[in-house]
């Protein structure tokens, strides 16, 4: 059960959009449970986790993925939260699979911007129905959240990601590296230089509140904090109707194919078993915990 319904004009909005920010849609129990998660999570972070970013003043970015296997309290978000409904009503999908959370925490006063990109053409999958609810759990002010190009969703364009395997000031072996060039049909555009022609969009939120984005949508920013201001935040990422595998020959970053060949995935295939598991569906109407 979510808080409230999605409405028509929030599903239409999204599918226009690409992305939607709702208010109050999860309740101070699952921030309290995604807190006490995220503090058992930072003591034993996955062999994926790594720093970003680490500035002269030693603040930091702390990104890690798919941590969900060991953070009991992570679990139970995917399986008994609202979580799944909410994007299979957004991606008007009948069935939704968990693909994988990441964390994103910046200390206080990092000035740490995510650079623009899409979340897509990353990934061990791939398909149109794809979305990351992004959950502040701390406020956020708009300057400093995530921000968005609307209606990028739907571009056709293969850009030339930014390659996350450079954020490594640690000198961390064996990150994920990605290189678009050899695929990239253009530059992804200058979006700060003028924000608003490209209809950047960013809001004010609260605990409780998220964006939810499809993950072809441009997307990035996220930083920039005030002195005493840090941000942490989850994100849950899902897998609607037309997703499949897709193992590609270069880019993908968090690169999941070894794990999911060794659940009996394979390209072509669409989501399934243990580690990608059904949580929702259209007929099931099983509900979720209350909030
Ligand atoms: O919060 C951030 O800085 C980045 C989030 C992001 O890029 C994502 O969830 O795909």
């Amino acid at each position: 059960m979510t808080l409230r319904e999605i409405t028509p004009d929030e599903i239409a909005a999204f599918d226009r959009d690409g992305v939607i920010v709702l208010r109050n849609m999860f309740g101070q129990p699952w921030i309290d449970l995604l807190t006490a998660g995220l503090e058992r999570h930072r003591k034993s972070p996955t062999p994926r986790a790594r720093i970003w970013d680490r500035d002269d003043a030693g603040r930091t970015m702390f990104w890690d993925s798919m941590a969900w296997h060991d953070v009991p309290e992570y679990q139970r978000f995917v399986h008994e939260s609202s979580a799944a409904e909410i994007a299979g009503r957004l991606l008007g999908s009948s069935a939704v699979h968990f693909y994988f959370d990441a964390v994103f925490v910046r200390s206080a006063g990092s000035q740490f911007e995510t650079p623009w990109h899409q979340d897509e053409p990353y990934w061990s999958v791939s398909g149109h129905d794809t979305c990351t609810i992004w959950m502040p759990l701390v406020p956020v002010q708009a300057k400093n959240a995530l921000a968005f190009v609307p209606g990028s969703h739907r571009t056709n364009t293969v850009f030339d990601q930014p390659d996350f395997g450079v954020l490594n000031p640690d000198d961390k072996p064996d990150v994920d590296r990605s290189d678009f060039s050899a695929i990239a049909e253009v530059d992804i555009p200058d979006i700060d230089a003028d924000r608003a022609a490209h209809g950047v969009v960013s809001w004010d939120m609260k605990p409780g509140d998220c964006v939810v984005f499809n993950s072809r949508i441009l997307h990035g920013g996220s930083g920039l904090l005030d002195e005493t201001d840090g941000l942490s935040v989850f994100t849950s990422k899902w897998l609607g109707d037309d997703v499949r595998i897709a193992f590609r020959d270069e880019g993908m970053d968090p690169d999941f194919s070894e794990i999911m060949k060794s659940y009996g995935l394979d390209s072509g295939d669409r989501p399934g078993t243990d580690l990608l598991p059904l949580v929702w569906s259209s007929s099931s109407k099983t509900g979720r915990a209350a909030p």
